[in-house]
């Protein structure tokens, strides 16, 4: 397969709540669309980078400089017996795993709409369905907190995420466990705590916490492996593992014991794929993050986590958490049970409503095979 267009627009669309987190403030969702096309079929990705460097280094602006300046034209280079030969080309440029992911995906998408099958079939899943969790921001005080907590799972959703940071940490679990004893319940620091807080964090551990995610720095896995010797509640990872050599790293050296997955941070769907096959190896379970996607990255979401060691819920949500109107029709819904049915439908599944995507739009641009 040869690529023939790619054209990227920079999508923003309001969210129904603000997020927050030990990083910042989110309150709209602006990212990048990447469509490309191929002998008249046209697949697409959506971006999980943000305006700005908080959550990762990427930015909106370094993922649209990368993709003009050297992904784009280096795919326009090749001739693709398949998806998965898309990442092993991108080696040359080092990082920018969310640039290389948005194009990647937007070939695996092309590719299953080709085959006229659903996403989940060409990536190695199966049909069915998925077990949702959710994922819930630093709220104002601890009784709104316990409020959405209500909500959420009497939405159905399997297990709560919230996110922590000093001093709004202790309380917040004990005042969940307290109300939900049996609840799966973990917690979210990404990355606010340092080596200096190893006793602090110990005091989750009679709290029952199915894992701790990124509690230590970004780009880390030595010292997150000397707080693992020190804690019972296991350590998920986030932002440290960003390709399956990654992941290999911080289970040898036993930094965690369970992994994150987000397609966006390792490169797309054959990085996520390499991870999952790391873990699942090793007995390690996988879940599927989420970086508040719309529609079209959300369904990506819900076709890589039926591969089999997604054995945990992961952070996909129904649309209407997010958005008052979602880019893809049907949105995505979560089910009483707590679960989202997984399309049959060619590539993500959904229709894609172009003209809400149009009035999101703020900017396009084109690149065409020269
Ligand atoms: O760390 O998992 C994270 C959102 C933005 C950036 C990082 C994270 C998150 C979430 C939200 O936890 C998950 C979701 O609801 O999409
Ligand atoms: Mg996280």
């Amino acid at each position: 397969m040869r690529l023939e267009r790619v054209e990227v627009r920079q999508v923003s669309l309001p969210l129904r709540f603000a997020f927050e987190t030990s990083f910042g403030r989110t309150t709209e969702k602006e990212f990048l669309l990447v469509s490309a096309s191929a002998d008249g079929v046209t697949g697409h990705a959506e971006c999980v980078a943000d305006v700005d460097p908080f959550y990762l280094p990427e930015t909106n602006a370094t993922v649209l400089h990368v993709l003009r300046d050297f992904l784009v034209p280096l795919v326009f280079g090749l001739d693709l017996p398949h998806p998965a030969d898309v990442l092993p080309a991108f080696a040359r440029v080092r990082g920018h795993e969310m640039a290389k992911a948005v194009l990647e995906m937007a070939v695996w998408e092309l590719w299953s709409r080709r085959e006229g099958a659903p996403l989940h079939r060409v990536l190695g899943g199966r049909p069915g369905r998925i077990a949702a969790g959710v994922s819930i921001g630093l709220q104002k005080d601890e009784a709104t907190l316990l409020e959405r907590v209500a909500v959420e799972t009497a939405a159905g959703y399997r297990r709560v995420k919230v996110k922590i940071k000093p001093g709004r940490d202790l309380a917040l679990v004990e005042a969940i466990r307290a109300r939900y004893p049996d609840l799966p319940l973990m917690v979210d620091a990404n990355s606010a705590y340092t080596l200096d807080d190893v006793s602090h964090l110990a005091r989750l551990d009679p709290f029952g916490l199915t894992m701790i995610e990124q509690p230590l720095a970004w780009d880390d896995i030595v010292d997150h492996a000397t707080l693992a010797r020190q804690l019972r509640t296991p350590i998920c990872l986030d932002e440290s593992i960003r390709s399956a050599d990654d992941a290999r790293r911080a289970l040898d050296l036993g930094a965690c014991r369970i992994v994150n997955v987000k397609v966006g941070r390792v490169g797309g769907f054959s990085g996520a794929i390499a991870v999952h096959d790391v873990c699942r190896a090793r007995g390690i379970p996988v879940w599927c993050g989420g970086m508040l996607e719309s529609g079209i990255g959300r369904l990506a979401n819900v076709h890589l986590q039926t591969l089999p060691g997604f054995t945990l819920p992961g952070d996909t949500a129904a649309s209407a958490r997010y958005f008052d109107e979602d880019l893809v029709d049907p949105p995505v819904e979560v089910a009483p049970d707590g679960t989202i049915a997984v399309p049959e439908g060619p590539g993500i599944g959904h229709e894609i409503v172009w003209p809400r995507v149009e009035r999101a739009t703020r900017r396009v641009e084109t690149w065409t095979r020269p």
